[in-house]
């Protein structure tokens, strides 16, 4: 009972070094530590596996912040496996438990550490997301001039693709390499979310507005692409294809398809 009574102690150093002296404690660390290993092997390996191929700077940057944030809250769910990890591997059932310890509200340092790097992890995330955003914005505006204006349109459950300056429609997202594209989103109906994968482009298509997207395609390939807001009994089937290709493979599509090329 002493024991206990000297654990309680209240100086805050006293008892964090009465903390890591109990083995519990030092198993759900060492747990902490392998489960941090192994988010930190997801985040950077094989996250990137995982998600679509990245086709145009915007989908790098997305799977940067994804990777990024990943590493960054890997301590963080590290930690909380670890500590579930040493409380299902314990050894000791049956055992009487410890009575609980002092409310951890009223221990000043780490309230203060709480606050500072919880503060710090939201300042990252807003700095970094303004200038990823603003990078893109200022590529945009440098590309906007000889960019391909495509007015995509959502309607319940299909999407459809015009090509207002070379006189073609396709429900197939078709898009030459390297080439600046200015997505017109709107829709006909409900409300859609205009999703090319690979593109890393999300955007909102709303009825009687139109919302411009811009991006350019960097890698020949095929496309996904799929509605992310839930619009009705066929959302999930509101999905077409696509292509990037070469320049000259984009216009022989244009011209096949009664279109004239620019
Ligand atoms: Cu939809």
């Amino acid at each position: 009972m002493s024991n206990h009574d000297e654990e309680l102690t209240p100086t805050p150093g006293q008892r964090a070094i009465n903390l890591f002296r109990r083995t519990d404690v030092q198993r759900a660390l060492l747990f902490t530590i392998l489960w941090t290993a192994v988010f930190v092997i997801l985040g950077l390996y094989f996250y990137p596996k995982w998600m679509p191929e990245v086709m145009s700077r915007d989908m790098k940057a997305m799977e940067r912040i994804i990777v990024g944030f990943t590493v960054i809250s890997a301590p963080i769910a590290g930690l909380v496996m670890g500590i579930a990890t040493q409380a299902i591997t314990n050894r000791h059932k049956g055992d009487t438990p410890p009575p609980d310890g002092p409310a951890i509200r009223t221990n000043g340092p780490v309230v203060m550490v709480w606050t500072v790097v919880s503060g710090i992890f939201c300042l990252i995330a807003v700095v970094w997301g303004i200038a990823e955003l603003n990078s893109m914005a200022l590529e945009a505006t440098a590309g906007s001039k000889e960019a391909l204006h495509v007015q995509v349109i959502g309607s319940q459950w299909v999407w459809s693709f015009k090509y207002t300056d070379l006189g073609v429609e396709s429900d197939k997202l078709m898009l030459p390499i390297n080439r600046p594209v200015e997505f017109e989103v709107t829709s006909e109906d409900v409300n859609h979310s205009f999703w090319p994968l690979q593109l890393g482009v999300k955007v909102d298509a709303n009825r009687l507005q139109t919302t411009v997207a811009d991006t350019v395609p960097t890698k020949l390939g095929p496309i996904d692409v799929k509605c992310a807001e839930l619009c009705g009994l066929y959302h999930a089937y509101m999905e077409t294809s696509g292509k990037v290709m070469t320049t000259t493979d984009f216009n022989n599509w244009v011209t096949s398809n009664g279109g004239h090329v620019a």
